[in-house]
């Protein structure tokens, strides 16, 4: 397996709009960044994956871009931007740039020019079909922040697809100027400067040209089977790769909803020249009674499965991305571990040991490497995202599923909550900003909040520290093999990683209660390399406290 240092780097995720405010408007910006690289160099993160900072309307928070090669104005200017890649690069860090090109916002000059004429220059820029009548769609497919995928147009009396709102038409990537429009603009920020891309809903950029009706769950089909990993998506990759990134030295990672770890082979191989890793998501989708929205955990084997299919698979062929949220997931730690008081700090070090120690390049999303959780939600109003505002509207408000049904679901899968504000201290708002903040800080930051953390030893944040710099000392780490054990158990997730000589066991208890386990043979007695609670591991059975983890390291 090549060695390169972006499977040995630790990527750390910042939504600029809830990261820092540095001017007093409640909003992210910049320069707020700017100001806290040393929180992240100290930290000892490698990569910031910043989501998007260009200008945009915001009706989907920046992921609506009407102006590639410029700053959003709440963000700051291109000069601050400037500031920020020149300081991260100082301190040896690396910025990987959202690239959001399935779709652009309707503000982006090339659609408002498209929306003006059939015959426009840009008209086939973007993805237009005729309606039976103002009414009736061309097909039946439902846009993933709700009601139908397309859009009439009063100008030209036509239909225009968006699979996301309808502030975000979807770019036609099957004519060729669309595709040398964004490999020129992608060139320009590598010659800026910039580390590598994050591609957004990449898998979706070619559509199958019949555009059939998708089968109906709700009250829409749905287009999954016909935009993802469409018919040309792999050449259209390749076209790009041989153009762009190919002659650069940056890392790329494809955010590549419904891909197969088949499919990852192909986007993210060693040598299929497309994509250096991708996004998957079958360990995040529970699936439920109404869309994604449920309040129901898949059990321990579901997610374990998942994983070591992965950690199996790809091994030697394609490279993993590792994560657990992100700024559309809710806070790992109050999906995946306990956020009771008595329970968070363990179970977020914990979930940190069972992924770090996982093959495939991590990313830590904001605040995670605190253990920030879940935002204790009261009404709609206090929603920010346009998903969670439509999905609100489209289940609940509509009369369909009654409140008390559907607000657990929802409050336990909204997006915003992964949006509240970076807990800096204990100031009012967090230390994010002197003014009004955008959307609610919540309020557990008096205890939770990095000024806290960095003054405490025993802290998330220190945990988080240590395994970025083991990381740094063992390869075993990034290069060694997966290997499942007790794969039956609901209880525990353990694994090994083999690297030559060297071996590595990983136990990660995710019950709240004691759990006995059994060291294998060759593991007793070995040192610990790290550990979330107090341990020894001289005899054959242990008892595990709640949410414990340990990894014992045979050199
Ligand atoms: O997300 C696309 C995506 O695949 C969905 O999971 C989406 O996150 C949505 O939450 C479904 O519940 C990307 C971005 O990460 C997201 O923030 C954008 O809203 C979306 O694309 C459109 O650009
Ligand atoms: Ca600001």
């Amino acid at each position: 397996m090549n060695r390169t240092w972006w499977k040995e780097a630790v990527i750390y995720q910042i939504y600029p709009r809830s990261f820092m405010d540095s001017n007093g408007d409640g909003i992210g910006d910049l320069n707020g960044i700017t100001s806290r690289l040393d929180y992240l160099k100290y930290l000892g993160i490698d990569v910031i994956w910043l989501s998007p900072v260009y200008q945009s309307p915001n009706d989907d928070n920046g992921y609506d871009i009407s102006d590639y090669q410029a700053i959003m104005d709440d963000f700051g200017t291109m000069e601050d931007f400037d500031r920020l890649l020149a300081e991260a690069h100082k301190r040896n860090i690396r910025i990987v740039m959202d690239l959001v090109v399935n779709h652009t916002s309707d503000e982006h000059q090339w659609f408002m020019e498209s929306r003006k004429s059939k015959d426009n220059a840009y008209r086939d820029y973007y993805i237009w079909r005729e309606g039976q009548d103002a009414q009736t769609p061309p097909n039946n497919w439902g846009s993933c922040f709700g009601g139908s995928a397309w859009q009439y147009d009063k100008e030209t009396e036509m239909y225009y697809l968006h699979l996301f709102s309808k502030k975000q038409p979807d770019l036609n990537w099957d004519n060729p100027k669309v595709r040398e429009e964004v490999f020129t603009m992608m060139k320009w920020w590598c010659d800026k400067g910039i580390d590598g891309f994050r591609m957004d809903v990449i898998s979706m950029i070619s559509k199958t040209k019949e555009m059939p009706d998708g089968k109906v769950n709700d009250l829409y089909g749905d287009y999954g089977p016909f935009c993802m990993n469409g018919p040309n998506v792999h050449q259209y990759l390749q076209e790009m790769n041989e153009k762009v990134l190919s002659k650069y030295d940056i890392m790329t990672v494809g955010e590549t909803p419904g891909v197969t770890t088949e499919l990852a082979k192909q986007y993210a191989g060693e040598n299929t020249h497309e994509l250096n890793m991708v996004f998957q998501f079958e360990h995040v989708e529970e699936g439920g009674k109404y869309g994604k929205w449920t309040d129901e955990k898949a059990p321990l084997t579901t997610f374990k499965n998942i994983m070591t299919r992965w950690q199996t698979e790809l091994y030697d062929k394609a490279w993993n991305s590792l994560f657990l949220d992100n700024h559309d997931q809710p806070r790992a730690v109050s999906r995946f571990g306990d956020d009771r008081p008595e329970h968070r700090e363990n179970s977020a070090k914990m979930l940190a040991t069972c992924l770090h120690m996982m093959q495939g390049t991590p990313y830590i999303y904001q605040g995670e490497e605190l253990g920030m959780t879940n935002y204790p939600f009261q009404s709609p109003k206090d929603f920010r995202d346009i998903e969670s505002i439509n999905a609100y509207e489209e289940w609940c408000a509509s009369g369909r599923v009654p409140h008390e049904v559907f607000w657990p679901c929802i409050i336990a899968k909204s997006r915003d909550n992964a949006r509240t504000p970076m807990q800096w201290d204990d100031t009012k708002h967090a230390g994010f900003t002197t003014g009004t903040p955008w959307i609610a800080v919540n309020p557990n930051y008096t205890e939770i909040n990095a000024k806290a953390e960095t003054n405490d030893p025993n802290s998330v944040f220190h945990y988080y520290k240590k395994l970025i710099m083991l990381r740094k000392q063992n390869p075993i780490m990034v290069y060694g093999k997966y290997e499942p054990l007790l794969e039956e158990s609901e209880e525990l997730f353990v694994y090994t990683r083999t690297l030559e000589k060297e071996k590595l066991l990983v136990v990660c208890s995710f019950s709240d209660q004691a759990v006995p386990f059994i060291i294998p043979d060759e593991f007793i007695g070995m040192p610990c390399l790290i550990a979330n609670i107090e341990n020894t591991y001289d005899q054959r059975e242990i008892t595990l406290r709640p949410y414990e983890a340990f990894v014992l390291q045979i050199k």
